[in-house]
């Protein structure tokens, strides 16, 4: 089993005066990791954090002794002094308000930046020293930004995935940053870089695009991997004996009242004011509710020492204790206001008895609590989720009722309907949504993403097709069901100045000829429309499977006909954006418009340069902004601009050809110059039941393992792929 250190800015474990020794501590990421399960997730984790140098060695070694669960830990030790400035100044100070949304509590700092990455240097020489060949290293949230540019530097060869557990923001607020070159300078050279959202990955995108004019990350290194949690420890807990003594406990005291139950850690983000002042005007609009709901609001103390967060602790309790004088009976308070931790049995205890949870932040990378709360309900008699629209989770709770946190009429409104929410509703939502908690939990999280960093490419030189024409394993072709993938524009044929000139040349077509009777299957996968790949195919005297708008449209030379293989659902977004790309084709002398059926394509080859990419950088952004959460992906090609439809994807589309034969063939070969078919390439070299071979047209960074200098080469290759094929007259039937 290979071994993935996992890399943070804290060890999973604290030092506990009481016992001089290190225990398990908890918080979002901690309880993530702390449920996978190695076998499943097919690696063996250590950890590495840091520990400031104030603790004595011995204690350092301890730590390294004290296994956070079942994972070895790795301390990395940091000057306390360096830490205080690298965490509280920079971390603390810009990076967590700015990611946030509150540049108003931003405070920039030369000597937090600098600290920021000094330690970050650290980080990486520390993981540097302890990695092997093999390893995989997963360095979290950010704290941590400047890792993986560090460790690529100095060792290209190493496996680096990224996870940001926060949001990343707007461009329009990230690009605010001082130091946001350097910061995503560092985070582009990660194999992989992971976050909780759609949206939150569009933002970085765009802030790629408008801070260092281009997007040099290929789309196979970025992804969106909503985090999880370990779903059957909370069904335990559920059940345990310490927590059913909790809820006897309460119980009896809670009567009939209903609980709207909040649970965060004491921070402007998790929107305590906003929520306050809701459940005020709950009290105020709806006075039959006096009496019968109750607040139970815990605050986990965080920050302590930071005067902002001081100041807010002060104001939430003012809050807090002027509507229980407004509101509060001899018989009645309000709100339960608790300002520590409680148990993990407490806890599960509070989830249970709850009506309502209400998640209120204004921002929020993801919010487990609210994943928490689903999989602790009762099956008969489960809760109402009430859930901030701005918190991560909200893509993954798809039936909890969405608030606007800064609505405060609206919240009311929505909790005063939750405490009333019918209960067939409330179970047929409950069950939904831990059904699918059930299935992606903590470790499925962590699977799926070294799963992806396991399949993106190390840099590695592709082997470029020799003088001779012919790649070694192509002596390995003969008597073996083979399938060809090809492209068309810039591989078949040459490109040309303006699209609609594009010809296959006659030294192509007699080869294609030659191929098409051998018993090697030819399928041409373009991003032309249907009608184009018709004039250039259907009348020669052969015939080939065709896929047009890359996959989204298939032709089976069988049927005689095109089928459409994307749903018209998915394609709502298609009209706007064609709105919006002749808004910019129309200020852009020599560009225009194509309409491919799932794709539309902004074309800027004969336009004055400089002018269309100022143009073209603005588009970018204006599309992934107004694209956010729709199926669709926002290409740059060669000075083309082109949205398509998420499925209309030549990756997606050979699996699905793949899926559907009976047998797989033997060997598979894709070739293409576009970045369109990084897609192709990306699938095959996945995959592990078949031999593939995908080589790149052109000189451009690619992840195919094999290459031709440039088109020109095309049509020697393919003679040599004709000859390497043999005979002719072969059936595999
Ligand atoms: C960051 C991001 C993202 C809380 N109080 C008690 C307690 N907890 C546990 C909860 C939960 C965890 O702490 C809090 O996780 P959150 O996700 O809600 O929030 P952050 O700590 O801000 O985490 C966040 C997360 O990273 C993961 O990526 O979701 O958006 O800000 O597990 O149960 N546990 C116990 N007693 C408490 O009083 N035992």
């Amino acid at each position: 089993m290979s071994r993935c250190l996992l890399v943070s800015n804290r060890l999973p474990v604290t030092y506990d005066e009481n016992i001089n020794n290190f225990k398990s501590s908890s918080g979002g990421l901690v309880s993530a990791i702390k449920g996978l399960d190695a076998t499943v997730v097919g690696c063996a984790f250590e950890w590495m954090g840091i520990l400031t140098d104030d603790i004595a060695g011995e204690l350092i070694e301890k730590a390294r002794q004290t296994p956070a669960g079942n994972l070895a830990c790795h301390p990395i030790v940091v000057p306390k002094d360096l830490y205080h400035h690298y965490y509280n100044e920079y971390s603390n100070n810009v990076i967590w308000p700015l990611f946030h949304y509150e540049r108003s509590l931003v405070m920039h700092s030369e000597k937090g930046w600098r600290s920021y990455c000094q330690v970050n240097l650290l980080v990486a020489e520390a993981i540097l020293k302890e990695s092997k060949d093999g390893d995989t290293i997963w360095v979290h949230d950010f704290q941590l930004m400047l890792v993986p540019g560090v460790l690529k530097k100095k060792n290209p060869k190493l496996r680096v995935g990224f996870f940001l557990h926060i949001p990343f923001p707007s461009s329009e607020i990230f690009r605010e940053l001082p130091q946001r070159k350097e910061i995503l300078q560092s985070l582009i050279k990660a194999d992989l870089l992971g976050f909780h959202d759609l949206s939150y990955l569009n933002h970085f995108r765009s802030s790629l695009q408008r801070v260092l004019g281009e997007n040099p990350m290929p789309e196979k290194s970025l992804g969106v991997y909503p985090i999880s949690i370990d779903t059957q420890n909370f069904r335990e807990l559920s059940e345990a004996p310490d927590t059913k003594a909790f809820i006897e406990k309460y119980k009896a005291n809670k009567k009939e009242m209903k609980w709207i139950l909040g649970v965060d850690r004491l921070d402007y983000i998790k929107g305590l004011i906003l929520k306050l002042r809701a459940f005020r005007k709950l009290l105020k609009e709806y006075p039959e509710e006096r009496g019968k709901v109750q607040l139970v609001q815990i605050v986990i103390p965080s920050r302590t020492e930071v005067p902002e967060y001081q100041k807010l602790k002060a104001r939430i309790e003012q809050l807090v204790s002027s509507i229980n004088g407004e509101f509060g009976t001899p018989a009645y308070m309000p709100i339960s206001y608790i300002y520590h931790s409680v148990s993990e049995n407490e806890l599960s205890a509070l989830y249970q008895l709850s009506e309502v949870m209400h998640i209120g932040s204004t921002r929020d990378g993801m919010n487990l609590v609210s994943l928490e709360y689903v999989v602790s309900q009762n099956e008969k008699y489960p809760g109402v989720v009430l859930l901030s629209e701005f918190a991560g989770a909200h893509s993954t709770l798809s039936y909890a009722m969405s608030i606007n946190p800064w609505n405060i009429g609206e919240t009311a409104r929505k909790m005063k309907e939750a405490l009333h929410h019918p209960e067939v509703k409330r179970r047929g939502e409950m069950t939904a949504m831990k059904n699918f908690l059930q299935r992606y939990n903590s470790s499925e999280w962590a699977r799926i993403f070294l799963r992806d960093l396991q399949y993106t490419a190390i840099e590695r030189k592709a082997v470029v097709l020799p003088d001779d024409g012919k790649f070694p394993w192509m002596n390995l072709l003969s008597g073996k069901r083979v399938v060809i993938f090809c492209d068309l524009d810039g591989t078949l044929a040459p490109i040309s100045r303006f699209p609609s000139d594009v010809r296959l040349q006659q030294n192509t077509i007699d080869l294609l000829r030659q191929i098409s009777r051998t018993t090697a299957e030819f399928v041409v996968v373009s991003g032309r429309d249907k009608e184009f790949l018709e004039e250039q195919f259907l009348d020669q005297d052969f015939t080939f499977p065709l896929a047009a708008c890359h996959g989204a449209y298939y032709y089976s030379p069988f049927e005689e006909e095109w089928v459409n293989l994307v749903s018209h659902d998915s394609m709502k977004w298609k009209a706007g954006v064609l709105d919006i790309l002749k808004l910019y084709s129309s200020r852009t002398p020599g560009s225009f418009v194509e309409d491919k059926g799932h794709a539309v394509t902004w074309h800027y080859r004969n336009s004055p340069n400089e002018f269309a990419d100022f143009l073209a950088n603005k588009l970018t952004f204006e599309l992934e902004e107004s694209l956010t959460n729709q199926p669709v992906q926002v290409n740059r090609g060669k000075k083309v601009i082109e949205v398509k439809s998420v499925n209309a994807n030549k990756g997606y589309f050979v699996e699905q050809w793949l899926q559907r034969r009976e047998y797989l063939p033997d060997i598979v070969i894709a070739i293409g110059d576009d970045t369109t078919d990084e897609d192709m390439f990306d699938m095959l070299q996945g995959r592990s039941d078949v031999k593939t071979f995908c080589i790149k047209v052109g000189k451009e960074k690619s992840h195919a393992r094999y290459s031709l200098p440039d088109q020109g080469r095309v049509g020697d290759f393919l003679e040599n792929l004709l000859e390497s094929l043999g005979p002719h007259e072969n059936s595999f039937s």
